[in-house]
């Protein structure tokens, strides 16, 4: 719960902004049933090792990576943006603001909601490509594979099918990173929500903030940014930002 005047506060510096920038994270999508890496309740903690998505891991050993897959792909797969993700689209909806959202979700569900800016830092989980021949198709085609627990190859050269997300060990998509540094830079309020920010280079966007830039962390626990930020809530995302912007 917030404090009715962090809210208060929160809906002066959203009124009072026009470039407003946000880096989100897996916590944006957990009241949309997705669970995050970090939380008490996130993957690290029910016993999923960060090695399922370390992408020498995963040309070791596809298998590993497809296991956990059967859930997160099928959870993910069948998620429906939440308030939260309603509430940023909306708010670039409302007249004179430019909403630009760099996010390390690989759920698309800020492009469900209808944000028209957003930059998908580690790829998207929708598609998959062939290792081999580099065709690329719908995840959801490949379901048949996955949810029988074989490995997905490519009908034609055999090759292992990965999903477009960015594994750690893999450089991010060029485009989306360099939006996102442009974004940054030009904002007049940084908006961070549902991140650890222990995920570099993603967690050093905030960094290239303008000096006169706001900063506002929108997280259930504390984040390394929490000290230099103008406000910090340390709160709920779809009840935060419902509250403080409508939309839902
Ligand atoms: P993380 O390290 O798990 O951090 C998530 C943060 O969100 C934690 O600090 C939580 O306290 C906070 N949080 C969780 N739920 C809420 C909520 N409802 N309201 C407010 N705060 C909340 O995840 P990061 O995004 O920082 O780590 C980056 C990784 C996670 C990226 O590589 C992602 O690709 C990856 N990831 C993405 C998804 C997804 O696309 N939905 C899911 C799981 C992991």
């Amino acid at each position: 719960m917030n404090p009715p005047d962090t809210i208060v506060r929160l809906r002066a510096l959203l009124r009072d902004s026009r470039r407003i920038t946000c880096l989100t994270g897996a916590g944006m999508s957990t009241e949309s049933g997705i669970p995050d890496f970090r939380s008490t309740r996130g993957l690290y903690a029910s016993g999923v090792s960060e090695e399922v998505f370390a992408i020498r891991a995963f040309e070791r050993d596809p298998g590993m990576f497809y296991t956990f897959a059967r859930t997160f792909l099928r959870d993910t797969l069948n998620a429906q943006p939440n308030a939260g993700h309603r509430a940023l689209a909306a708010l670039a909806r409302l007249p004179g603001k430019d909403v630009r959202v760099c996010t390390q979700n690989i759920d698309t569900l800020h492009q469900a909601a209808g944000s028209p800016e957003v930059y998908p830092l580690h790829g998207t989980l929708q598609t998959a490509h062939c290792r081999v021949c580099g065709e690329r198709t719908e995840s959801a085609a490949l379901w048949p594979e996955i949810a029988a627990g074989r490995v997905p190859r490519h009908a034609g050269c055999g090759g292992v099918m990965k999903p477009d997300i960015v594994f750690f060990g893999e450089p991010l998509p060029p485009d989306a990173w360099e939006a996102s540094a442009r974004a940054a830079a030009a904002a007049d309020l940084f908006l961070v929500a549902g991140t650890s920010l222990a995920v570099y280079p993603a967690a050093g966007l905030p960094a290239l903030r303008a000096p006169a830039c706001r900063l506002v962390i929108l997280n259930r626990t504390a984040t390394p940014l929490d000290g230099e930020a103008d406000l910090v809530l340390h709160a709920s995302i779809a009840e935060t930002l419902e509250q403080a912007i409508g939309g839902g």
